[in-house]
């Protein structure tokens, strides 16, 4: 039988969950912001080339990438939503290079790292993209610096990410507990719909960018093989959406360092910790390939990583290869 949502809201929900918590306080606010900001930016991409945001901005951002207008949209709007919040000291954010300092007060009590528009290159097709925030606290004692953000993942308190996709949904975690929420087109309001989120132990897919496989090492190689003989391959091309489906479904997601880019595609900072922390509060785990990345020092704001993230037994399977 269909089960019968209780139609929570996003901001019954929370602050139901959190709104009690002193640990917690104002991070109820923080990711209400976000939901907004979701919410402004899925009307952007629902109306797509009708409200003249598709293609490039003609910049290039700090990682040297092209700038999607889309992108550049995004980081706008959640910086503002954020800031508007009262409740975020620092910002950063995969478009703009340095931090943003939104709050000085005690109030101001978290930072948060985002990846405002991921999958950029799906932008412009009509395939799912999303957003991705990892949340930690502030040292109070400490004055808000560019440096105050550069904590391993190991600290965060909470990660939230948004998928829009066939539908909009926003995945939300805190400490062993990961809720999703669907967006209702009609009343612009995120309601809960998947409570509970662990990760299946059966593990159907895996997703990878299999035309990076020539410039693997050998055992790399030998890895991704081992993953063609035993599951179906799944790859978007937005990490947000491949990791989506392979929370709710079961699967692994592999972005090795190979000899092109050795440090790694994806960084560190606001794309592995948050999907990290995901995975690791609904039962499943995330690795360079050689260590926990939540146990990873970042050194800048921009760093990227090697990420092996899903099923906890298939991650583990996958280093104990990669490491042979
Ligand atoms: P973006 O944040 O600029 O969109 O880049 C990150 C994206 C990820 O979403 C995705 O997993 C990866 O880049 C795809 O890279 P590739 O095209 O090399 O497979
Ligand atoms: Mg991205």
């Amino acid at each position: 039988m269909r089960e019968n949502y209780d139609r929570n809201s996003i901001s019954e929900f929370l602050n139901a969950s959190l709104g009690k918590s002193s640990r917690y306080s104002g991070l109820a606010h923080v990711i209400q912001s976000i939901a907004q900001g979701a919410v402004r930016v899925n009307e952007q991409v629902q109306q797509a080339a009708l409200a003249d945001v598709l293609g490039t901005t003609g910049d290039t951002n700090v990682q040297g990438e092209i700038v999607q207008r889309l992108d550049a949209a995004s980081s706008d709007i959640f910086v503002d939503e954020l800031s508007n919040s009262g409740k975020v000291a620092v910002i950063g954010c995969e478009e703009i290079e340095d931090p943003v300092v939104a709050g000085r007060s005690d109030d101001h009590a978290y930072i948060v790292l985002m990846d405002p528009l991921d999958g950029s290159s799906n932008i412009d097709v009509a395939v799912s993209i999303g957003s991705i925030f990892g949340i930690w606290k502030r040292d109070l004692d400490e004055e808000v610096s560019a440096d105050s953000l550069l904590k391993p993942g190991n600290e965060q308190v909470a990660a939230v990410y948004v998928v829009y996709g066939s539908s909009t949904v926003m995945v939300a975690a805190t400490e062993n507990s990961v809720q999703g929420f669907t967006l209702d087109p009609a009343t612009g309001q995120f309601f809960l719909t998947n409570r509970d989120i662990v990760i299946p132990e059966e593990c159907p897919y895996y997703s990878t960018n299999e035309g990076n496989f020539e410039e693997l090492d050998v055992n790399t190689r030998q890895a991704v093989s081992d993953l063609r003989n035993g599951y179906s391959l799944r790859y978007v091309g937005s990490l947000v959406a491949d990791f989506h489906r392979n929370l709710l479904k079961g699967g692994i997601f592999l972005y090795p360092a190979d000899t092109k880019r050795p440090e790694g595609r994806l960084r560190l900072m606001y794309e592995a910790n948050p999907l990290g922390f995901v995975a690791e509060q609904a039962g499943g785990a995330a690795s360079t390939g050689y260590v926990r990345i939540m146990d990873v020092m970042p050194e800048q704001l921009h760093q990227r990583t090697p990420l092996i993230l899903g099923n906890k037994d298939v991650v583990n399977k996958v280093v104990q290869t990669i490491g042979s």
